[in-house]
């Protein structure tokens, strides 16, 4: 069977962040090298450039601290069109951009997945939730909104897109979870996300925690996307983000999820979020954000090129 191809978005979208930067993410990734990976790695890659957000419409919100929620919501009706009609052409990856264009991502695919009759889950990997609606947000950034947009949960009509296909709470897993703020939390404890934290990992190991969910997608015949926030990593080695939380996940613990994902060959699509070059150094967060991707598209742990030091001179004969 022909694999199919992966489908390349840049969405340079920044405004859902407290920090300028994300804009500049597609970019990182392109020259991280992320396409020649997936050729090597035998797919055919189409990159289709960069979503451009749909016409701007004026938008206020009574809570005061919404910050660009006009801008976040042209990008979310943008990016859901793309993500609905990329369905089933092969697999898209998002290239953010902030995590608010999970909002878009996320509805448009499962739109699509709904239309075929098939359950739709996706494994979130963040130190965050991002379960704030518009009502209880307090910093007003819109990247910790869009799973609880994705759900259903209410507060957005009249704002963000309607939901065609809410995600059900159910089928979402989240890992690496350290930072939840009290209103997120609340709702969280009756919303039915599967939520293992950095605690749960340290005491379990990813492999039972991640095989658990994947039999529950496989078991349903299910449409897997993941959404992968650069904010999961430990800073220690992912530093080019602006929300940065200590003790995070660690290189082979985020390998290992990439790895298990691949050899379940249920993802269909795949987030690349929060990348922030201009607090990267020397593009090293990108450089494994696409390290990643190629796990999860099936470089295998022995595969991995032994690092050439360029500046040790090659052994003359
Ligand atoms: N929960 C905090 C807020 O709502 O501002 C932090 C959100 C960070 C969101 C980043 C994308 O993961
Ligand atoms: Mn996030
Ligand atoms: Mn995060
Ligand atoms: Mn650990």
């Amino acid at each position: 069977m022909t694999q199919k191809p992966c489908i390349l978005f840049g969405v340079p979208v920044q405004e859902g962040a407290g920090r300028l930067g994300c804009d500049m993410g597609p970019s990182a990734f392109r020259t991280a090298g992320l396409a020649t990976e997936l050729i090597n790695l035998g797919y055919a890659v189409e990159d289709r450039g960069n979503v451009v957000p749909a016409p701007l419409r004026e938008l206020r919100h009574e809570n005061g601290a919404i910050k660009a929620l006009s801008e976040t919501v042209a990008w979310t009706e943008a990016i859901a069109e793309a993500a609905y009609r990329v369905s089933g052409e092969g697999m898209p990856i998002f290239l953010g951009g902030d995590h608010s264009l999970s909002a878009g991502s996320m509805t448009g695919l499962a739109r699509r997945a709904a239309e075929e009759g098939r359950e739709f889950f996706v494994l979130w990997l963040d130190s965050h939730p991002d379960f704030h609606t518009l009502e209880t947000t307090t910093s007003g950034n819109l990247h910790g909104v869009p799973m609880a947009y994705a759900t259903g949960r209410d507060g957005f009509e009249g704002y963000f897109p309607k939901i065609h296909a809410p995600i059900r709470p159910e089928n979402v897993c989240m890992m690496g979870i350290r930072s939840v703020d009290p209103a997120e939390r609340k709702a969280l404890a009756t919303a039915g996300v599967t939520i293992h934290d950095m605690r749960a990992i340290d005491e379990n190991g990813v492999a039972p925690l991640l095989d658990a969910f994947l039999k529950r997608v496989a078991e349903a015949d299910g449409i897997l996307h993941v959404s992968l926030d650069v904010d999961f990593l430990d800073p220690g080695i992912a530093p080019g983000v602006g929300t940065t939380v200590p003790g995070g996940a660690t290189f082979r613990e985020a390998h290992l999820i990439m790895e298990m994902l691949h050899d379940s060959g249920l993802v269909r699509s795949l987030d690349l979020v929060e990348l922030n070059p201009f607090l990267d150094e020397r593009g090293r967060t990108a450089l494994l954000m696409v390290d990643l991707a190629s796990s999860l598209m099936g470089r295998r742990v022995l595969d991995r090129p032994t690092q050439s030091y360029r500046h040790t001179p090659k052994v003359t004969s």
